[in-house]
């Protein structure tokens, strides 16, 4: 077999913009359309023209904690039937409640390095939620990123590359949005570890920045999305949510992001720093101590807002522009077969028919759960790609696919279901059965959960194999008896990691070690003792230490099934007897010890109270450090054996008739126009307090003033409202066709200089090929996917340096190169 590859470059000529990034930070920028925008803006203009000062307000505001039915629920709109949205967790499915599903989780949908299966699972996913009444799904995310391997959330995004990552994000958005549901791309900036996240002060370098963190999310602004959720930590000391550098500068003007921003649960911490910054939405709406002790609940938005524009310290166009932005991304999903929405028809904090509405309140009890099922034919594409995403990375002897074999052992507590029921701990979190999801506020309800040795166990029956197996990870000698006589062992093992507020066996969400938990190791080396057939299966949320694995003669192949959510026990049959044949690929780099990542986490800060962290490593995370380092993993990214074997060959490179480029940021010299208002504000004291008769419930938060004593005169130095302002699109990225296929090749570009990795991801596609057949897989590179970001002129370059690129089966088997031809009006000096 061979894949001929031929390779068409995009390249364009430098427009460099000088700017100064730290001085563009205000004003916010307001939105105005754009490509794939224009109809949505204008829907929205015009709907908002029609709002008074209080309906805007309450369009911003959350409600509070536990207030309303979602995670997250802002005010409505009574006088013109318009219901408030509903926000709710998370990118793997619906979290608190029923008959939805569970579906793979993001690093799973990395590892399948499908465009056609990342869409698709976007798309089953946009459908549940749009099933549920749900406006806004709280995912995908691609920060963490996964800087370090420990990462408590890395497993909720794609993998530990930007380019991967931002296919993912891309992919994703496109499909829950085709489905009526906005996307929520998440945690905007630099969200890496879970440790500190809510006090920690990220320092990180402007190129990394663009080339590493900001990539994936550029992906996602230009895939649509429809909200940015900004993060817990701080930026160069300055909050997410109150940063006038990320948010206005980096991703409003820069990105040209015209949907709308809306905090993390709890992470904006003040009323006017956030509204001039870009926040555009405030979660839940009141204020979640860190101490988690409810209340105080003092909100910052809602009738505090509301003071604030009358007294002139919000300038009216920004909240019109908050609004804008809110009503702009719902007319742009709800288009075609989803123009309506349905109501709401779940409940979060409890699964009973009737309950309090506002729980935070406890009053208004009614039905709140009106059990939908949404899970369609879903179990299907989940089977398919817990499959097509489990990585085989040994194999030897042929000791798969599975051909009938005599007898199988089925060993680990991680095969089994928890006995008290697949939802049984909070938020997943702890490991009593099979592990299918990470832990927090990324997780859903199983609707089931086929554990391994369900599936495994009707195999054999319907093969007449004689099966056995022991969930007890700790009788050893158990173990080692019952190995001594099946012609195959099957170990399943776990590591897991989560999000913060929930401990797993000591584990404050990230992992604080990279082996095996629940006694794996030594229940792999019992069984492996005494059966030199040992099929070790994974069920890890990142990487472990696998080197005494891969070295172990007895343990003839290793499979990293990930987070595979409700089918897992089919998917990983699926693969075992060879109904499908492996094509994932690892979407990070598997070593012996955090250390030799190079890049490291803070678990213990010098000072606890204001924790800051510089992330040294710049680009060099995950494959491209160890190859920076000269190290050798254990399995690199990229890497994912098959059951056949794949020939490449006759690479070709093509420049393609030069694009022409737009810089990445344009910083207006001079002032624009005054930012635009939308409809009128009635100033009147009277006209913005609660009406006559009203029954207010407590603590929920509403748009009207607290109170008579409220002053609503012109507040001194108040914003004024004509500043400069600039936004430009981003370049273009190119989507690659869709070729459904079973080899991932994968094109690594050299862009040459030390300050460079060896090779960075810049294309990949999976490959269906028949034995015999010879495809020709066409790469197409865009300027940015060649160029890197010059901190002094702002913009996405073509550094003159000679460039390669690298065509493999992984980060390191590079089974083709070529130079990369210089475009036009540039000639490459020697690395
Ligand atoms: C704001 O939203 C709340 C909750 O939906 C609603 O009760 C209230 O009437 C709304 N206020 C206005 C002024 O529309
Ligand atoms: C705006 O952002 C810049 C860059 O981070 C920072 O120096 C400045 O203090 C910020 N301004 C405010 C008011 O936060
Ligand atoms: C406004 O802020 C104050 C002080 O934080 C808080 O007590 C009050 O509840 C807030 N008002 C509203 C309407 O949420
Ligand atoms: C999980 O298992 C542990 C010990 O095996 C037990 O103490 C705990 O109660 C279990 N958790 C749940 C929610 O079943
Ligand atoms: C074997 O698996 C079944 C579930 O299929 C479980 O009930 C049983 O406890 C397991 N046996 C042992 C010895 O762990
Ligand atoms: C280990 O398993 C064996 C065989 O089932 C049993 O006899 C023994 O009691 C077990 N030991 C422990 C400590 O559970
Ligand atoms: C690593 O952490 C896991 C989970 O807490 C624990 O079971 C295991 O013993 C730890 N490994 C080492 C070597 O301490
Ligand atoms: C491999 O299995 C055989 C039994 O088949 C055993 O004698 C040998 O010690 C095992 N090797 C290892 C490294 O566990
Ligand atoms: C309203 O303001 C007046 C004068 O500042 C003050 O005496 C009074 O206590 C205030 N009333 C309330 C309800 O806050
Ligand atoms: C970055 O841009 C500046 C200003 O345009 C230019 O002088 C410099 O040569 C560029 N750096 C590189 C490495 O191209
Ligand atoms: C490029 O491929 C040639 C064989 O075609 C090989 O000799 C050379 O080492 C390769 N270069 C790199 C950097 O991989
Ligand atoms: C590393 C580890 O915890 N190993 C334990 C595995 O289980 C056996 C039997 O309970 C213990 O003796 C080991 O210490």
């Amino acid at each position: 077999m061979a894949v001929f590859l031929r390779l068409a470059v995009v390249a364009a000529a430098t427009a460099a913009a000088a700017s100064d990034p730290y001085a563009a930070g205000y004003p916010s920028p307001w939105a105005s359309g754009g490509p794939g925008w224009d109809e949505a803006y204008a829907k929205a203009k015009e709907f908002v023209s029609g709002l008074t000062l209080l309906e805007k307000v309450n369009l911003t505001s959350g409600t509070g904690w536990q207030a309303d039915e979602c995670v997250g629920n802002t005010g409505s709109v009574p006088r013109l039937g318009f219901r408030g949205f509903c926000m709710q967790d998370g990118p793997l499915g619906i979290r608190f409640t029923d008959q939805n599903s569970a579906f793979p989780a993001g690093i799973n949908a990395g590892a399948t390095f499908s465009r056609r299966l990342m869409r698709l699972r976007g798309e089953a996913m946009g459908e549940e939620f749009y099933g549920k009444g749900i406006d806004v799904q709280l995912g995908p995310a691609s920060g963490p990123l996964g800087r370090v391997p420990q990462g408590g959330r890395n497993w909720e995004g794609f993998g530990a590359d930007p380019y991967l990552a931002g296919v993912g994000m891309a992919e994703t958005i496109q499909g829950i949005q085709s489905r009526g549901v906005i996307a929520c791309a998440k945690h905007w900036l630099l969200n890496e570890q879970e440790t500190y996240r809510e006090k920690v002060s990220v320092t990180v370098d402007d190129r990394t920045m663009h080339e590493l963190y900001m990539w994936p999310f550029a992906d996602a602004v230009r895939a649509g999305v429809g909200s940015v959720m900004c993060s817990y930590n701080k930026i160069e000391s300055i909050y997410a949510c109150e940063n006038n550098w990320t948010t206005n500068y980096l991703l409003k003007n820069e990105l040209n992001f015209q949907g709308f921003v809306m905090s993390d649960w709890g992470a904006q911490h003040t009323k006017l720093g956030s509204a001039l910054s870009g926040l555009d939405m405030a979660m839940p709406g009141d204020f979640m101590s860190a101490s988690k002790t409810y209340p105080p609940y003092n909100a910052m938005w809602g009738g505090n807002l509301t003071e604030s524009v009358l007294r002139g310290e919000v300038p009216q166009w920004r909240l019109d522009d908050m609004v804008v932005r809110i009503m702009a991304a719902y007319f742009k999903v709800h288009t075609g077969k989803y123009t309506a929405r349905p109501d709401t028809n779940f409940y979060s904090w409890s699964q009973n028919a009737v309950d309090f509405l506002h729980k935070s309140s406890k009053t208004h009890r009614q039905v709140v759960n009106k059990f939908v099922n949404v899970q369609g034919n879903h179990a299907a594409l989940i089977r398919e790609i817990g499959a097509k995403s489990t990585v085989l990375l040994k194999n030897t002897y042929s000791a798969l696919p599975l051909r009938r074999p005599t007898s199988i052992a089925v060993f680990g507590r991680d095969a089994h279901d928890d006995p008290a029921g697949p939802n049984a701990c909070p938020d997943r979190a702890c490991i009593n059965g099979t592990v299918a999801m990470g832990w927090g506020s990324g997780t859903a309800n199983f609707p089931y959960l086929i554990a391994p040795v369900t599936a495994l166990r009707a195999r054999a029956l319907a093969d007449a194999t004689l099966f056995a197996n022991i969930s007890d990870n700790y009788n050893l000698s158990a173990a080692a008896s019952l190995a001594a006589s099946a012609s195959a062992a099957l170990v399943f093992v776990t590591a897991n990691s989560g999000e913060a507020y929930l401990s797993v066996d000591a584990n404050a969400g990230d992992r604080n070690n990279l082996t095996l938990w629940d006694n794996g190791s030594a229940l792999v080396a019992a069984v492996a003792s005494t059966n030199p057939n040992t099929i070790v299966i994974l069920h890890t949320a990142g990487p472990v230490a696998l080197a005494a694995l891969k070295a172990n003669p007895n343990v003839t192949a290793i499979l990293w099934a990930g987070l595979p959510g409700q089918e897992s026990g089919n998917a990983i049959l699926d693969v075992l007897y060879g109904a499908v044949n492996p094509q994932a690929k690892s979407p990070f780099t598997w070593a012996e010890t955090p250390e030799a990542y190079g890049a490291t986490p803070m678990f213990k800060a010098a000072d606890p109270l204001n924790p800051a962290q510089t992330f040294d490593e710049g680009v060099f995370i995950d494959y491209r450090h160890f190859q920076r380092s000269n190290t050798r993993p254990t399995y690199e990214f990229g890497f994912g054996l098959s059951y056949t074997a794949f020939g490449y060959a006759n690479l070709r490179v093509t420049p393609v008739v030069d694009g022409v480029a737009v810089p990445a940021a344009v910083v207006n010299a001079g002032r624009t126009a005054a930012a635009p208002t939308f409809g009128t504000v009635d100033r009147r004291l009277e006209a913005n307090l609660a009406p006559e008769g009203f029954e207010k419930v407590w603590p929920y938060v509403y748009p009207w003033l607290s109170g008579r004593n409220v002053s609503v005169a012109p507040a001194p130095g108040a914003a004024v409202t004509a500043m400069t302002n600039g936004s430009a699109q981003g370049a273009d990225v190119s989507n690659e066709g869709e070729v459904a296929g079973t080899e991932v090749p994968q094109l690594y570009v050299q862009l040459g200089g030390t300050e460079n990795p060896w090779g960075v991801l810049r294309g990949f596609e999976d490959v269906h090929l028949e034995p015999g057949e010879t495809k020709t897989v066409v790469f197409e590179l865009t300027r940015r996917d060649i160029s890197n970001w010059n901190t002094t002129s702002q913009n996405w370059e073509i550094w003159g340096k000679e460039k390669f690129v690298f065509v493999g089966s992984s980060s390191e088997k590079i089974r083709l190169n070529a130079t990369l031809p210089a475009p036009k009006g540039l000639r490459w000096t020697a690395s």
